[in-house]
Parts: structure tokens; sequence; C-alpha cells
């Protein structure tokens, strides 16, 4: 079932980079948002718009829970969204996973997962991967959002929670070096897209990578964004000048799709 306009949406990760994006796209579209995040929102609330600190991790879940109650649709932005120390991952990005969708079970909500790159980040960059390609995450971060992928489909299989999950490369306003030129996603491709997750029907637990229409450099293919009806229309290809060289001259970094999140603590012998 889609979400319809009528119904609140529930965006976690509101302060966050992409939350502010999409706080503002998507209330300008028309959309009722609840906002949350564990950092206060900058600025002021959108329009159609309401704000309510809740932190992820917090083991009694009911505060997330009663935000997604009524909610057509959580989208999942929140929690740890770099490489960071295991300890800092797990509580929100492991617990507040199974929050998160201990509330899409109990409201019914589908979820839009806001998945990364970096699950299969050491993959090399001479491959071409489609959505169902090996994980191969290149830090915590990339594990905790293998399992966030895992739990939509065990939420899907087991309750019929449906599930948006989404890998998304690099979303900035413009790429900022060679690897970009594959990864980017701008910020118009990200809101059309969770547009599109919200309108359409009976998605079931799909995966899309989330990138723009980057034709000069191809990492990934074949997806389900044609279920949701989604199609980028921004590229990074007009960039390929500018940044074609912009490379950090370390083997590690430039061989695989993860970049420099493969280097961090990299021990591996040669
Ligand atoms: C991500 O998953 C991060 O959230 C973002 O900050 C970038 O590092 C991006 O991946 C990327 O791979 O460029």
């Amino acid at each position: 079932m889609s979400s319809d306009s009528m119904r609140p949406v529930l965006l976690t990760g509101a302060s966050g980079a992409l939350g502010r994006i999409l706080a503002a796209g998507l209330t300008r579209q028309g959309w009722t948002l609840r906002l949350t995040d564990i950092q206060p929102f900058p600025g002021p609330v959108p329009e159609r718009a309401v704000f309510e600190f809740a932190d992820l991790a917090d083991v009694d879940g009911s505060r997330i829970r009663r935000l997604a109650d009524g909610c057509g649709m959580i989208l999942h932005f929140g929690g740890v969204s770099v490489e960071r120390p295991f300890d800092e991952v797990i509580g929100p990005n492991i617990r507040g996973l199974y929050n998160i969708y201990e509330a899409a079970r109990q409201t019914k909500a589908r979820v839009l997962f806001a998945s990364s790159n970096h699950t299969v980040g050491f993959h090399q960059r001479d491959e071409v991967l489609d959505v169902d390609c090996t994980f191969r995450p290149d830090g915590y971060y990339g594990l905790s959002k293998c399992y966030g992928e895992l739990m939509g489909e065990l939420y899907f299989a087991k309750h019929g929670i449906e599930s948006v999950l989404v890998r998304i490369g690099s979303c900035f306003p413009e790429p900022r070096d060679a690897r970009m030129l594959a990864t980017w996603l701008s910020y118009d491709d990200l809101t059309s897209l969770v547009v599109c997750a919200l309108k359409a029907e009976n998605v079931g637990c799909i995966k899309i990578w989330g990138t723009s229409n980057n034709k000069r450099m191809t990492w990934w293919e074949d997806d389900d964004r044609g279920v949701i009806g989604w199609s980028p229309q921004s590229t990074a290809d007009g960039y390929a000048d500018a940044l074609g060289g912009k490379t950090t001259g370390d083997d590690v970094v430039e061989a695989h799709q993860g970049g420099a999140y493969c280097r961090i603590d990299y021990a591996r012998p040669e």
C-alpha cells in the first residue's frame, strides 16, 4: 500500500545533512513530516513539520514507536553515518534499527532505509555489481548497514513489513573527487527517490543503488528502481574533466569501491 500524503511521514536523522534536505524538499511538496533526531534541528522547522528529540539507541523503543504511530512510512536516515569505532556504532545502528523495525511492525509502516555503498566497499573498482552481490563491508559502519538491509528482509519475510533499501553512494551538492564520478547522488535525485518510494503501491522488500545517472563511470547496475518508477535525472558525467585526476595515490583507497573507508585501520599484509 502506498503512503498517502494525508498521513504523516516519520523522518529520523532529520538534523543531519540529508535529513535537512528531505525535510525541506518533502514539506515543499505537501508531505506532513514528523522529524526526529538526537541533535536539535538546525534552523526553523519547516511548515507542515514538527520536531521531537529521540535517541534511536534507547533500550526502551517506546518513543520511536509513539512517533511512528499513524505514519504511513518511516524514512530512516538516523544513526552513525560514517566509519566510527564499534562501540559508537552499536547503539544507534544496531539497537536503533531494531527499534525502527519494531515500530514499523507495530504501526504497519513501510520503511525506507538509508543504507550505504559501504556494505560493498571492499569490492574492486573494476567490478560492476548488481544489488544481490555479496556484501563486502569496509568497516563497522558498513557492517551495520548490511545488518540493516538484512533486518528489512527479515521483517518482510516474517511480518510483511515493506522496505525500500537504498544503498546511497555519495550524496553531496556536487561530486568532489574522481571516485564520486561513479558514486554521486544529487540532492534532487535523492528527493525524487524518496517521493517515488512514498507513492508506490506494494513494493515488497527492494534494493536500489542510490546514485544519479552516472554513465562515464559505473560500478552498480540492475536494481529494483522500476518497482517504484524512479529515474534519476542528474549525472556526474559533466565533472569528469575537472575531477578525473583527483585521486589519492593510495593503492588500497583507489582499488576499492569504498575508497578511504577501506584504508581506516587497514592492516592486511600485502
Ligand atoms: C556514506 O555512507 C557516508 O554517509 C557519506 O558521508 C560518504 O562518506 C559516502 O558514504 C561515500 O562513500 O562517499
